[in-house]
């Protein structure tokens, strides 16, 4: 064990007046034995954390002030002293209408900014009357499918003056042509239009999965979205170049930063290969970090985030003489993964604290999560506690007025030397690969992220991590939020354990996007989309040309699809357009092994996994194999860090376990499960489909096993759910046929022991 300082070398030691007090308070023990912190970032060899710094820790610091390279205190000098962080709320879900009601009232509320969440359908670039998206549409976002759903997506809101965040990144092209075509149409110039689009298509090879294409022609989007906007919107950031889903995906702090700052070096080089200089496009690229409840390693982050960043350019990129080019500015979130179902008001705090860490650190832009979001889609009343968390720490608790308040912190310091020395790792290994494009090729950064994940369940799992509610200071009676509440010291029922969460009825959005898209295609000019789109196609199979002027717009495809939006054109239509050129992307399945078990077992031994490990192998000897689950994600979910965290706990306690591809559809998955003869499929559902999809599959098993007779191995194949459903539909899905159904929270080895008796009572 030992400390590292900001050069590598072994760093000051702990004081030795404190080491003796300290000793005898202890009772005798080392004190940096038994105090030192080994903090989650130790998958990526962080050094430990001492729990003292002195003086002596920082005697290396060198004065630096915020505005000014390389970065460390902040993008701007004044900061939050003079303009605070944008509250940011991400929204959206439905149709048009309801999204567009709700933006309008948050911001009357004193929301400063729209984010647009859309729906799984629009982000995989599919109409809504595409068989594969049956349970998407409107679900966990907004419906689109044409510029006529946009316009009404934004009446009523000045777009000259409110900036707009898009989280897009597969179906970029058509929606962001159909936000540019709504402004114009609405009397804004280009050089109005401010805000973002989220366009990191690397990070959704690493972990969203909500791509179209494979990966060259997405770069090429991005090469021709980075040049359309740097020379028409100079006020538009062309990225969100986002640590976010990343580190959702299970990533810690280091990883997160190393692989964001590596796929924004990568975007560098995409916009230079394109043909532009790095300060005509540089300065308007953004980033978007997830901030959790690592409370002092997010504010170093953040910190060493924008000193990595601004070496990385002035070395790479010697070219680069804007400081604005170096600067790195961001928006953040709080953790949804952090929410916890069981007790769920406990969320507003953790909420509270990760806003806090994020504002320490100096984001320019922020989006709080509702308490209810572990649970299902929030309500105005949890959006409300939300949106107030921030107006409470901008207007009531004096934080903005002091520029980067934790600068000089002898820890705070120390740390952000640490994370930028690390993450700067990471950053060297990615380069070492050829970058970030070839580096995901090989899969290092998907494995590297499963297995910080896998690690972190088995943390939480064996007790050494402590979520509060859920594997300590439990309510009582309660194993997942079906408690309903305990009694205060009046004897009164507190209602602790139940929230209400908005439902979205998925029939009547999509009766009424299929009427809009009928309205919609019977009041264009049919030639001029054929137009329009073939132009597209044609110009996509075009091998570019670099050496055309770069300020030529007619072989851009983002140039090409506003005039198909124009003409309106749908988003399907323009997706498939390209997709004729590019193909759609297949992802390879990697599964990581061995972690969870060694997480587990390093803290707590001769427990429940020795035990289910046992069962599995009693069994294997009493059936002739082993209990077999096929995990599945049906519809446009792509988020699959709850799948792939299961999928290697369960094969680690010795399950044989098949992980379907993403994005099938009931059908697909029942087959599977039928010819690889499984005793149970899991399904994992986080976007709100599982009522429309889970009885569709369990209805499907049923035909196709029906169909195949008596030959197959079994007649009963068992569904389990797992994931974000709210306690209200279990009733539904256990009515569907559902067999068992394991909440956010339950431990993977338990869930695995009622699985294995589940499935001798159907043997
Ligand atoms: C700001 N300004 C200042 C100061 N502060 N000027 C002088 N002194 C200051 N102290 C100026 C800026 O220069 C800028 O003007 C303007 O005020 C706005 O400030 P900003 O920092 O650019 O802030 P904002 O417009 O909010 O933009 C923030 C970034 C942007 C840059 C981060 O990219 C952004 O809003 N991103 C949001 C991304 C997002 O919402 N993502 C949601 C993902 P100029 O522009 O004239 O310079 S949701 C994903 C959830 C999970 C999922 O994906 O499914």
């Amino acid at each position: 064990r030992s400390y590292s300082s900001s050069d590598g070398k072994d760093s000051v030691d702990l004081d030795p007046e404190w080491v003796k007090m300290a000793t005898k308070e202890c009772k005798g023990a080392d004190p940096k034995e038994i105090l030192t912190w080994k903090t989650l970032e130790v998958c990526t060899l962080l050094a430990y954390v001492k729990p003292l710094y002195t003086k002596e820790d920082t005697a290396h610091l060198e004065k630096e002030i915020p505005g000014k390279y390389p970065f460390t205190r902040g993008p701007y000098a004044t900061m939050y002293t003079y303009r605070p962080w944008t509250i940011r709320q991400y929204a959206g879900f439905s149709t048009v209408e309801e999204s567009n009601a709700f933006y309008k009232a948050n911001l009357l509320a004193g929301q400063q900014g729209l984010s647009v969440a859309f729906d799984l359908a629009t982000h995989r670039g599919y109409d809504s009357d595409h068989p594969r998206v049956r349970g998407d549409v409107g679900m966990a976002g907004v419906a689109i499918d044409s510029v006529e759903d946009m316009k009404i997506l934004f009446s009523g809101i000045d777009l000259s003056k409110v900036s707009v965040s898009m989280t897009m990144n597969g179906a970029v092209l058509p929606i962001l042509a159909m936000y540019i075509v709504t402004a114009l149409e609405e009397g804004c110039t280009y050089e109005q239009m401010r805000g973002t689009i989220q366009n990191d298509i690397l990070k959704e090879f690493m972990v969203r999965n909500t791509y179209i294409y494979p990966t060259g022609p997405s770069m090429r989007i991005i090469g021709d979205i980075i040049k359309f906007t740097s020379h028409k919107m100079p006020n538009y950031n062309s990225i969100s170049i986002s640590g976010y889903h990343i580190m959702e995906a299970g990533a810690d702090s280091v990883l997160e930063l190393g692989f964001t700052v590596a796929d924004g070096i990568e975007y560098i080089r995409t916009g230079v290969n394109a043909g532009l200089s790095v300060d005509k496009f540089a300065p308007r690229l953004s980033f978007f970090w997830g901030i959790g409840m690592n409370f002092y390693m997010e504010i170093a982050k953040m910190r060493a985030g924008r000193r990595l960043w601004a070496h990385m350019i002035k070395k790479l990129f010697p070219s680069a003489t804007n400081p604005n080019s170096m600067r790195l500015r961001a928006h953040s979130q709080t953790s949804g993964w952090s929410l916890t179902e069981q007790d769920p008001y406990n969320n507003i705090v953790r909420t509270t604290i990760e806003a806090m860490a994020a504002v320490l650190g100096g984001t320019q832009s922020l989006h709080t999560n509702s308490l209810d979001e572990a649970i299902g889609l929030p309500t105005e009343f949890s959006s409300r506690i939300a949106r107030n968390t921030q107006i409470i720490l901008q207007e009531e608790a004096n934080i903005p007025k002091v520029v980067d308040p934790f600068a000089g912190s002898y820890l705070i310091e120390s740390l952000t030397d640490q994370v930028f020395n690390k993450a700067l790792d990471i950053v060297n290994e990615v380069e070492e690969l050829g970058g970030m494009a070839k580096a995901i090729e090989s899969g290092m950064p998907k494995l590297r992220i499963q297995e910080a994940a896998a690690r972190r369940q088995a943390a939480i799992d064996s007790g050494k991590e402590t979520i509060v509610g859920v594997n300590k200071y439990k309510l009582k009676n309660s194993s997942s939020s079906s408690d309903s509440g305990s009694a205060d010291k009046s004897g009164k029922k507190v209602d602790a354990g139940q929230v209400e969460v908005l439902s979205i009825d998925n029939k009547a959005v999509l009766e009424k996007q299929l009427a809009k898209l009928k309205k919609v295609k019977a009041e264009r000019d049919d030639n001029l989309v054929m137009e329009s789109l073939q132009a597209l196609e044609d110009c996509a199979n075009e091998i570019q040309d670099n050496a055309s002027p770069n300020d030529d717009l007619s072989k851009n495809l983002l140039a090409l699809s506003i005039k198909a939006a124009q003409s309106r054109a749908t988003v399907g239509e323009i997706s498939l357009a390209l997709e004729r050129a590019f193909g759609r992307y297949q992802p390879p399945s990697l599964l990581v092994s061995g972690a969870y078990k060694q997480e587990y077992q390093d803290y707590n031994n001769n427990s429940i996994v020795d035990k289910v490990i046992e069962r599995t192998k009693k069994f294997l000897d009493e059936h002739g194999r082993r209990p077999r689950v096929l995990i599945v994600k049906m519809g446009q979910d792509g988020h699959d860090r709850g799948a792939n965290v299961v999928a290697s706990g369960f094969a680690d306690l010795g399950f044989d376990v098949d992980v379907g591809p993403l994005f099938q559809t009931p059908e697909e998955a029942a087959r599977l499960a039928i010819d690889s003869d499984v005793h149970v499929i899991g399904v994992s559902s986080l976007a709100a489909g599982h009522k429309v999809l889970v009885p569709k599959l369990i209805e499907e098993l049923k035909a196709q096993l029906n169909e195949a007779g008596d030959g197959i191995g079994n007649h009963n194949i068992l569904v389990i759910v797992g994931g974000v459903i709210p306690q209200i539909d279990y009733e539904f899905l256990y009515k569907s046929g559902v067999s068992a159904i394991y909440g956010p929270g339950t431990p993977i080895p338990d869930s695995a022991m009622d699985l294995i008796d589940k499935i001798e009572a159907n043997i």
